[in-house]
């Protein structure tokens, strides 16, 4: 680890022309970052997690700056939202004019044409070229709860399906939905109800099951345990965030695609990590060619800034009715902007195909630290996003211990990493789009190195 003593006095403007390098001038964290940290814990609810507790001044391009004057590379984008990199330019000067124009006016009160073009741009992006509507919100767990509504709604009936490993969210219906008690769950029921759940296709733990003998173990479930004639929606993420970065079976998507059409069950897709470029293709539903009936969207949909949306066939979008679906930030005008100018930046720039490389050179590096070490399990995902599975190579017991050890290296030696899954035992890459090869594969050494000493 190189510490090079600099001074910090001022504080260096975020974007693209930030240094692209990794620069440790203290330990992490250092002492700016603790004192902060210490203030965190008499402000801020406990309940509120640190991953890595480095006080962020600025970020862009593929390295974010702290308080001490440490330039990290970024291997988790905020959790999949800055595809764009942080403080995009176009983004930037998107949101700076529309600060000065006017900040906010309710769409539902007085209107204006950025939330419209925001949803033809949706309309436009998502599988299937049917005629599309979409509706704004401000978080991803507030689209996924709209979604329900919209297909309780359009169908009349009431029961929603999700998977094991599923995350769609924090609030009360959202956390129904996802599978995980720790940290998301314990002590915050009651839940909603006419929430079920099916078993999910996990190659690697279900013995590799086809896909579509999968589906049919799910949809036997959902006929025998809820049956269709009540069942509203389906939702999964067609590759799981949270609970593992599980890409499931080919064949599982499509197959429960098909029954859900054939027996008016709305399909919800949740798009809401996977979506925009991500995993090089602009929707994760577009590998396995389905067409969803609903999509919801966030995260990488606005460079930052707080967006997100359902997108479907206009017969369901339309049926509630005029007033049920709404709020009083969703589709906030300086958000509008922001996603205009990430759309634009994802086409422009051609980060699909930018995803798409920078999964070739993870899966290289990663596929290359699997065939050297047996506890990698699996390396798996798809574009920029990726990840790797850690086990007890004799019993092939996940090992969270060994994914936290490594996490924590890797954390020291400056770069922001993410864990995930149900056993804790999964280590994601979420790296923005922006990142320049060369620091990838540098995060990705450090992996590598923090690896081989843990
Ligand atoms: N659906 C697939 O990944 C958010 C959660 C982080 P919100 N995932 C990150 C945390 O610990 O809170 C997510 C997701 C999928 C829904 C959501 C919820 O999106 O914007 O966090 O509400």
């Amino acid at each position: 680890m190189t510490v090079v003593e600099t001074s910090t006095s001022t504080v260096p403007l975020g974007g693209p022309s930030l240094p692209q390098e990794r620069r440790l001038v203290t330990r992490i964290p250092g002492p700016k970052s603790q004192a902060l940290q210490a203030r965190k814990a008499q402000a801020v609810s406990a309940g509120v997690g640190i991953t890595l507790p480095v006080y962020v001044v600025a970020a862009g391009g593929g390295v974010l700056v702290d308080v001490d004057g440490n330039s990290l590379i970024d291997l988790g984008s905020g959790i999949a939202v800055t595809g764009v990199g942080n403080s995009a330019p176009r983004v930037v000067a998107a949101v700076t004019a529309q600060l000065e124009q006017f900040t906010h006016t309710c769409f539902s009160v007085a209107p204006y044409d950025s939330y419209i073009e925001v949803a033809e741009t949706l309309n436009r992006l998502t599988p299937g070229d049917h005629e599309k509507r979409s509706v704004l919100f401000n978080s991803g767990a507030e689209a996924v709860e709209n979604a329900v509504k919209i297909a309780r709604s359009f169908t009349h009936k009431q029961a929603v399906v999700a998977f094991d490993h599923a995350y769609h969210g924090r609030t009360n219906l959202t956390m129904g939905l996802t599978a995980k008690n720790l940290p998301y769950k314990n002590g915050f029921g009651p839940f909603a109800p006419e929430v079920y759940r099916a078993p999910m296709s996990y190659p690697l733990r279900d013995g590799g099951l086809d896909g579509a003998v999968a589906a049919r173990r799910a949809i036997l479930q959902m006929e025998k345990q809820i049956g269709a004639d009540n069942l509203a929606a389906v939702i999964i993420e067609p590759i799981q965030g949270e609970g593992g970065f599980i890409v499931p079976a080919a064949g599982f998507l499509p197959t429960l695609l098909t029954w859900c059409r054939a027996n008016n069950v709305v399909f919800i897709a949740d798009e809401i990590q996977t979506g925009f470029a991500r995993t090089g293709h602009m929707f994760a539903s577009e590998h396995e060619g389905i067409v969803p009936d609903l999509i919801c969207t966030a995260k990488g949909i606005a460079g930052g800034l707080p967006l997100s949306a359902v997108t479907g066939r206009a017969d369901i979008m339309d049926a509630p009715q005029a007033g049920g679906l709404g709020g009083t930030y969703g589709g906030n005008p300086l958000a509008c902007a922001a996603a205009l100018a990430t759309i634009e930046t994802y086409e422009a720039d051609h980060l699909v195909e930018r995803a798409a490389a920078i999964g070739r050179v993870m899966s290289d590096v990663l596929g290359a630290f699997a065939a050297a070490d047996p506890r990698i399990a699996e390396v798996r995902g798809r574009g920029a996003m990726m990840a790797i599975e850690l086990v007890d190579p004799d019993t092939n017991e996940p090992d969270a211990a060994l994914t936290a050890r490594v996490i924590a290296a890797t954390h020291a030696e400056g770069v922001i990493l993410l864990g995930c899954g149900t056993y804790g035992n999964v280590i994601r890459f979420l790296p923005p789009l922006s990142i320049s090869d060369d620091l990838l594969r540098e995060g990705l050494h450090i992996v590598g190195d923090a690896l081989a000493l843990s």
